[in-house]
């Protein structure tokens, strides 16, 4: 099939000297092509997205009411739910996470258009006291043309909730896909002129991120940018958009820790904190990387996570067997056994190692799941997101000890509690510096109504939840002088 971009409700089919292979990571093999977008598909986007808009917010799409965007988004929510074997088949394949976790994906991204889609007429602004004689009054306007660069880990979900309150918000979108995983987006783009979204609304342009990524970002036309992925590049992306003054939010990585205080519930804790690391083979922005345990029980409760990781299972996306899918690309993968070697080569303890199926094929990316253990707080392991599934411990004596450990990564994205003690609850939940604490529960990333975002290098502003909604917004002032003067 030729490979296009989908702009305007139309594709955009590029000959074949500019496309990108696209790789299935259970086996290394290529099973289909994307179009590599260069700068002039960028333009062409902004261009359809400008025209959706209009030069005066008198387009289509900007005279579309909030009740008749709600009513879109709920039947894109609604057709996304008709189709979710299909959509979790080619998020799998795409991305080689299992089909349990892409199931879960889809049902996530049904969910974000249904959230958004009832948010879309309780948007409102408010009156203000000012002189007498005049009304004055605040509207939340959309920014126009926003600008979407996705990563691979969760395609589909992190797509609903940027695009989905992007577009809840009246802007018009144009969307960069990670070169790694872009089927599932263009499948979504079709859906949504399928259900009705008027062209121009929604426009995506694969490819490169050096290629089209950068030149989203640096285009004028564009009004806000939602940026997930690696704090190197949201830097770059953020210093193009400064320079058209364009606003950011950078939602970037995390080496965020589970704490595990001597009173908590163990049981409880014990598979939460397991599932957190291995969800989607640790390839979770919002990953609780890091076990930190109370002294007392460090040594028996990690043996219990050990006893956990020597069961689980590497292996293809469609296998019954596995807990986990490979990785995405060779690039990860090389990088997170450069990272297990260098724990080797520091002395570090493997604690536990789980395996892989015998009928993984040697040529995917598949990482089985390590722990490691009495990992010192300064050590690359315990500073650097190492994006796969890959746990280490650390002790700690008190509460104090468990904060320092807690807040001395330059990240800040989630952290997790795990105590019965109320006021320490409320400490915790205080001092820890990131974007989301979870007490007695670890969210990685789940929760459509929850605001999410980090602090530090995990980025600034907020996806998901109505907070999402509102940064997709700018806030105009009206005074009306009616005369009536004291
Ligand atoms: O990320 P990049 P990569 C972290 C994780 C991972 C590391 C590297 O630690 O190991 O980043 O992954 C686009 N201008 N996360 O290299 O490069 C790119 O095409 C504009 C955490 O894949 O940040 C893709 O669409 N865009 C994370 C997106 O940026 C550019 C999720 C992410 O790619 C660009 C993924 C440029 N110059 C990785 N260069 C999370 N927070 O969940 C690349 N892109």
């Amino acid at each position: 099939m030729t490979a296009y971009h989908y702009i305007a409700n139309a594709r955009l089919p590029v000959p074949d000297e500019r496309t990108i292979p696209v790789i299935d990571p259970a086996d290394g093999r290529t099973f289909g092509r994307i179009a590599r977008g260069s700068a002039e598909d960028i333009a062409l986007a902004v261009q359809a997205a400008q025209a959706a808009m209009g030069a005066h917010f008198d387009g289509p799409w900007a005279m579309t009411c909030a009740r008749d965007r709600g009513r879109l988004l709920a039947a894109w929510s609604r057709a996304v739910l008709d189709e979710v074997d299909a959509l979790a088949r080619l998020e799998a394949r795409d991305t080689g996470k299992t089909l349990r976790t892409a199931r879960n994906d889809i049902v996530a991204l049904a969910r974000y258009f249904e959230y958004y889609a009832g948010a879309c007429d309780k948007l409102h602004g408010e009156t203000l006291p000012y002189d007498t004689g005049t009304l004055a009054l605040t509207v939340r306007e959309p920014h126009g043309v926003t600008g979407h660069i996705i990563p691979w880990n969760y395609p589909a979900q992190i797509f609903g909730r940027s695009v989905g309150a992007s577009l809840a918000a009246g802007n018009a979108c144009v969307v960069k896909p990670a070169e790694d995983a872009s089927l599932s987006t263009l499948y979504l783009a079709e859906m949504a002129a399928r259900v009705g979204f008027p062209p121009g609304a929604l426009n995506i342009v694969t490819g490169y991120g050096a290629e089209a990524g950068a030149a989203l970002s640096a285009h004028p036309g564009v009004r806000h940018l939602s940026f997930t992925g690696s704090t190197v590049t949201g830097q770059r992306v953020a210093e193009a958009a400064a320079r058209h003054h364009c606003p950011v939010v950078l939602e970037l990585g995390g080496k965020s820790p589970q704490i595990v205080f001597e009173d908590a519930d163990l049981d409880a804790a014990l598979p939460a904190v397991v599932n957190a690391i291995i969800q989607n083979s640790g390839q979770t922005c919002s990953a609780g990387s890091r076990l930190l345990v109370q002294a007392g029980i460090h040594d028996a409760f990690v043996e219990r996570v050990a006893e956990r990781f020597r069961a689980l299972r590497a292996g293809p996306p469609a296998s019954d067997d596995a807990d986990l899918g490979p990785l995405i690309n060779r690039t990860q993968y090389d990088r997170v056994r450069r990272m297990l070697d260098t724990a080797h080569d520091e002395g570090l303890v493997e604690a536990a190692r789980g395996r892989i199926l015998d009928e993984a094929p040697p040529e995917g990316y598949y990482q089985e799941a390590v722990l490691l253990r009495d990992v010192p707080p300064d050590s690359a392991l315990a500073q650097a997101e190492i994006f796969g599934p890959v746990l280490i411990t650390q002790a700690f004596r008190d509460e104090a000890h468990a904060l320092a450990l807690a807040n001395s990564t330059d990240y800040g994205l989630v952290a997790g509690v795990w105590t019965r003690d109320g006021a320490r609850q409320l400490r915790m939940a205080r001092h820890l510096r990131c974007g989301q604490v979870f007490i007695n529960n670890y969210g990685a990333g789940g929760g459509v109504e929850l605001p999410f975002g980090g602090v530090k290098s995990s980025g600034h502003g907020r996806e998901k939840g109505f907070e999402a909604l509102l940064g997709f917004t700018t806030l105009k002032t009206v005074a009306i002088r009616y005369g009536q003067d004291a």
